[in-house]
């Protein structure tokens, strides 16, 4: 089997069609990709949206036979998503890895990729076309350039050019330019659904939105706020799968299980939910019928699922990272690692939590550590790391400033902090492995922690200064100061709880 690449033959509808169908480990697409039509702008396709929106959106349409619900996906960054998908007509693979087992589906949603930085007029075109009834996104927390008050961040250089007119590279940018010649050819409302680990991710949206049309000339702006604020909604949502980035070990064995290549593979968990607000301006796609939940209470789940899960890996990734292990799983084998995920949840992030019907919080728990606890997963630990001075205020900052406004100190969500703290400072592992700074404010975050000098007081001192991640109030609390300082003492020394 082979294309002349010597490399095999490539997934592709009709290498597909040719090949023995499901009993061999994989599943193909539920929905015939030829006879979809885009429905759908997806902004910022990396491997989450394949693994989760892109799913959710092909079983609704195979449980309802829709044939309009379609995906055009954007890439921001780089051409790569296009290049894995356009030669294989959109279709490529979701490698299931459950503990003990693996298994194969093929995804027919995505019809077409566009690479943003090469063809913005695409982009824009496509959020025009009245077609198009929803634009979802998951372009990371960064994505959003706020600034430290929350607003967008208007010193940004690319919002800046956005702004002034060039083809626009943010996202807003590119959501508001389209926004902007869609009301003046359909006027038809449109639905824009953020899937990004934010709190209030839809409102955080819509007011970024505004605050770039405030920021257009008169003659640009005049009506577009309003019409946005009548045609436009921007529900809530809360997005959960486990996606850890794919490796080649991954690529070898969706090949063999598949018998085709297939260059955008995606690995997930089994675990799959997703939460959206019932507010919509238009048609959307029946994902309750694929096992989405439609509610007009998202904040309750969104913030169990920020503080518990995703403030729970970001402390298993800064100590598991320092402490040497490779993966989240290793991490959590590590019983005081584990008893520190465990308590963070319990005695910090409970008590701060409503917790919406139907929901036990006990056995949310549980499940999220045997989610963690997934061998076959190897979700790196340096990967959940990334980012932190986005990631920290959503996942742990809300529940150390509840805990502190209640007079508790929140004794594990302080050390998670501390372990951030110790891994911008310090660089490698026990081991003297290196360990990357990947974040968009890596420069200042070395500069801040480097006179330090190795000296706990000076380095949380330091990066308590930093008021996008801190703001006034937590670098001025005293209490929590000194805990850091504590925290940060001993794992410096080594000790790792
Ligand atoms: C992780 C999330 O990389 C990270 O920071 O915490 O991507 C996490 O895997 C997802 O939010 C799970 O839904």
């Amino acid at each position: 089997m082979t294309d002349g690449t010597g490399t095999g033959q490539r997934l592709r509808l009709d290498t597909l069609e040719r090949i023995t169908g499901p009993g061999q480990g994989w599943r193909g697409p539920q929905v015939d990709p030829r006879a979809l039509r885009v429905g759908i702008v997806h902004l910022g396709i990396g491997a989450f949206h394949r693994a989760h929106q892109a799913v959710f959106t092909e079983l609704a349409a195979a449980a309802t036979g829709r044939d309009d619900w379609g995906i055009t996906g954007v890439t921001q960054r780089s051409a790569s998503v296009r290049e894995q998908l356009m030669p294989q007509d959109g279709l490529y693979t979701v490698l299931e890895r459950a503990a003990d087992a693996a298994s194969l589906r093929v995804i027919g949603s995505v019809r077409e990729v566009v690479f943003g930085g090469a063809d913005p007029t695409a982009v824009v075109d496509r959020i025009t076309d009245p077609a198009v009834r929803v634009v979802t996104l998951t372009v990371t927390e960064k994505g959003y350039r706020r600034d430290g008050a929350g607003g967008l961040d208007r010193s940004d250089p690319q919002v800046a050019a956005d702004l002034a007119g060039q083809p626009p590279a943010t996202a807003v940018g590119q959501l508001v330019r389209g926004l902007q010649h869609r009301r003046s050819r359909s006027g038809a409302p449109i639905t824009v659904l953020s899937c990004d680990n934010l709190t209030g991710n839809g409102q955080v949206l819509r007011a970024l939105v505004h605050d770039f049309v405030d920021a257009l000339p008169p003659s640009q702006a005049a009506g577009l706020a309003d019409w946005i604020a009548t045609s436009v909604r921007f529900p809530s949502c809360m997005v959960d799968r486990i996606v850890p980035a794919t490796t080649e070990q991954d690529r070898a064995d969706a090949r063999r299980m598949l018998g085709l290549e297939d260059r955008g593979v995606v690995v997930a968990e089994p675990f799959s939910q997703w939460v959206i607000e019932d507010d919509f301006a238009a048609d959307r796609p029946a994902w309750e019928r694929a096992g989405a939940v439609l509610t007009t209470d998202v904040a309750g789940w969104e913030a169990v699922k920020l503080r518990m899960l995703n403030a729970s890996h970001s402390l298993l990734a800064y100590l598991g990272a320092l402490s040497g292990h490779d993966t989240i799983a290793g991490a959590l084998s590590d019983d005081r690692l584990a008893a520190a995920a465990e308590a963070l949840m319990v005695q910090d992030v409970a008590p701060t939590l409503r917790v919406p019907d139907g929901l036990d919080l006990d056995d949310y728990r549980r499940q999220v550590l045997t989610r963690f606890a997934n061998p076959a997963l190897r979700h790196r630990t340096v990967q959940v790391a990334m980012d932190g001075s986005q990631k920290l205020p959503v996942r742990l900052l809300g529940t150390v400033r509840d805990r502190l406004s209640a007079g508790q100190v929140p004794r594990h969500a302080t050390l998670a902090v501390a372990a951030w703290m110790v891994y911008v400072a310090r660089g490698h592992d026990v081991r003297g492995r290196a360990l990357p700074l990947d974040d968009p404010m890596a420069d200042r975050l070395r500069a801040a922690a480097a006179p330090a000098d190795g000296a706990p007081h000076r380095l949380v001192d330091s990066l308590l200064r930093v008021p996008e991640i801190f703001g006034a109030d937590l670098a001025e609390h005293d209490g929590f100061r000194t805990a850091l300082i504590d925290h940060v003492a001993r794992l410096t020394k080594g000790d790792l709880v």
